[in-house]
């Protein structure tokens, strides 16, 4: 029986599920189409490195004699959509089933399932994670309350990871009290390798150059892996150079700095170029073979095996709802520097200018800097979420999602975390060189040349006391606000929003 068997172009993984039982006779099917590289206006590196990495994956298959369809952006008749290509593909090839992977994004797994080619269409699980929705649903339905921690603890029992025995390594769950250290002055950072383009690269770069000039994001400065090969390279340079310092300064930010230890890996685990367990078997090995300090793997693989996993599991628990979630009825529009970078606030300029240049920010500049500025300015979630998956490379909605919403905005009221990460700007003085470069003095509270994170920070309290006041965790900020008088307050509010209103939107 002839299979068609979809290949997406976040499925690059060689044991994908619709791969794993392919026989002579069947046919793979990859599609560049329109609807996927302008449902955003994805950053042009992003487009640049899915439709690449598609391109050098087909290749390989097709070296192991596997049959593969592939369909460019620019072919005649593209239909532009996932399910028109299939459609025309079970024509072309007279299929009798099609096989696909479950996607990453709900949308297009609604699609799929409304799919009706006039043959069966099998939608396999996406095996290549460590948790599958139907575990990830069975812990959460036995909880009110759905903490990553305690997943994540469920996760290290359930895979063996860093565990002696039934106890883990080292007598605890979590070193982060050993993380979270600032950069010293003359710490020196790993060195990084980028890829130089190869010709099949080149030619998608002048694709993206002529179709989607006006998407945002540099494009000469392309750099990423867009094979396997390459990402594991980039893994072993990263598990070398940078994992021993990983938990120490994962929370820290430098100027001029965009990747500091981070392992710059999250577009090829995304993208399915390497795979979550093998990640965390090689960052495991390093700690068994004494080469870097439980600390650090610890709280690496933590971000894989507890966060990744976890906010998965709470997007296909949650969707579509979730998207819809605006627990603060924030709904200002988003300002124009999130797109240009240009702004006073040093913090700013550097994150956006940095996400500009390599599609790319570390995790504390994505939550503590762009996040935070939103969640404090009350920027409408859907316009903060869709900003998050435009300008990453490894942004998918599956994982950008749950980080946005829950994370970075409270948006879903606490699900996903218990307090909002919000701060003043002295959080992010304490982690960074940012702040004495700054047009803005980190120090004063108000008056035209105060930090805007500080009266935005204590305007945000202000206006969302009924809904935040009651939170533990949020007690002592509230306590101080107790002792403000309703002049003090007004005086905040209104310099909050005349700071706001003069950001060109
Ligand atoms: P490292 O810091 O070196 O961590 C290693 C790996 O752990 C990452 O590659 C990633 O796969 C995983 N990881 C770490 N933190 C998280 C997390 N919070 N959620 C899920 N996985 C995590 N990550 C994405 O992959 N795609 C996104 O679209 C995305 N959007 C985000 C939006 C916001 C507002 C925030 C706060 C975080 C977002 N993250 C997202 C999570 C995180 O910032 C990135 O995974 C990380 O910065 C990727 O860089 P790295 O590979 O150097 O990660
Ligand atoms: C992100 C992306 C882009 C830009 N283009 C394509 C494409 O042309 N063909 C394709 O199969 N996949 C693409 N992707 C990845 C999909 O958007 C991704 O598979 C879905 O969002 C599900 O996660
Ligand atoms: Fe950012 Fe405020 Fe520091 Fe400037 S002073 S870099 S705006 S935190």
């Amino acid at each position: 029986m002839r299979c068609l068997r979809l290949v997406l172009g976040d499925q690059l993984t060689r044991n994908v599920a619709s791969l794993q039982d392919y026989e002579d006779g069947d046919v793979v099917v990859m599609a560049e189409v329109a609807g996927e590289t302008t449902y955003v206006k994805h950053h042009k590196q992003k487009i640049v490195f899915v439709l690449s990495a598609m391109r050098h994956f087909a290749e390989e298959l097709r070296a192991e004699g596997i049959a593969v369809d592939y369909i460019r952006l620019d072919d005649a008749g593209n239909t532009g959509s996932i399910t028109g290509e299939l459609q025309r593909a079970v024509a072309r090839h007279q299929a009798e089933r099609v096989i696909v992977t479950s996607p990453g994004e709900w949308r297009l797994l609604a699609d799929l399932k409304a799919f009706d080619p006039g043959v069966p269409v099998e939608i396999r699980e996406d095996d290549r994670f460590l948790a599958s929705t139907a575990c990830f649903a069975a812990w959460a339905a036995e909880r009110k309350v759905l903490r990553m921690e305690f997943f994540y603890r469920e996760m290290r029992r359930e895979t063996d990871f860093l565990m002696e025995g039934d106890a883990p390594a080292g007598g605890q769950w979590n070193f982060d009290h050993d993380n979270r250290k600032r950069l010293p002055k003359a710490q020196a950072l790993p060195p990084r390798f980028g890829f130089a383009p190869d010709q099949l690269t080149r030619d998608v770069m002048a694709l993206v150059r002529a179709r989607f000039a006006d998407h945002f994001g540099d494009l000469d400065s392309f750099e990423w892996a867009v094979t396997r090969k390459d990402a594991l390279r980039s893994l072993d340079d990263f598990l070398r150079d940078a994992l021993p310092n990983f938990g120490k300064y994962q929370d820290a930010m430098a100027s001029g700095e965009p990747f500091v230890f981070h392992a710059v890996i999250s577009p090829y685990l995304n993208a399915g170029l390497l795979t979550a367990r093998e990640v965390c078997i090689a960052a495991e090995r390093e700690y068994i073979e004494k080469r870097a300090p439980l600390n650090a793997v610890e709280g690496f693989i933590r971000q894989i095996l507890g966060w990744r996993e976890y906010v998965r599991g709470v997007y296909w628990l949650k969707m579509p709802d979730y998207a819809e979630t605006n627990a603060l009825n924030a709904t200002r529009p988003l300002p124009w520097l999130y797109w240009s970078g240009e702004t006073d606030m040093h913090c700013m300029a550097e994150a956006i200018g940095q996400t500009k240049r390599t599609a790319y920010s570390h995790h504390i500049q994505r939550l503590m800097v762009t996040g935070n500025f939103a969640l404090l300015a009350g920027i409408a979630p859907k316009e903060i979420a869709e900003w998050y998956l435009v300008v990453y490379a490894d942004a998918f909605e599956w994982v950008e999602l749950p980080n946005v919403q829950g994370m970075s905005q409270f948006a879903d009221g606490g699900l996903l975390a218990s307090k909002p990460y919000a701060s003043s700007g002295a959080y992010i003085d304490r982690m960074s060189d940012f702040c004495p470069s700054c047009v803005y003095d980190v120090k004063l509270k108000s008056g035209p040349k105060a930090c805007p994170f500080n009266f935005l920070y204590w305007a945000f309290l202000i206006r969302n006391a009924a809904t935040l006041r009651g939170n533990q965790r949020m007690a002592m900020p509230y306590r101080t606000l107790a002792g403000w008088d309703e002049g003090r307050k007004a005086a905040v509010i209104a310099e909050a929003d005349a700071f706001l209103d003069g950001l060109d939107v």
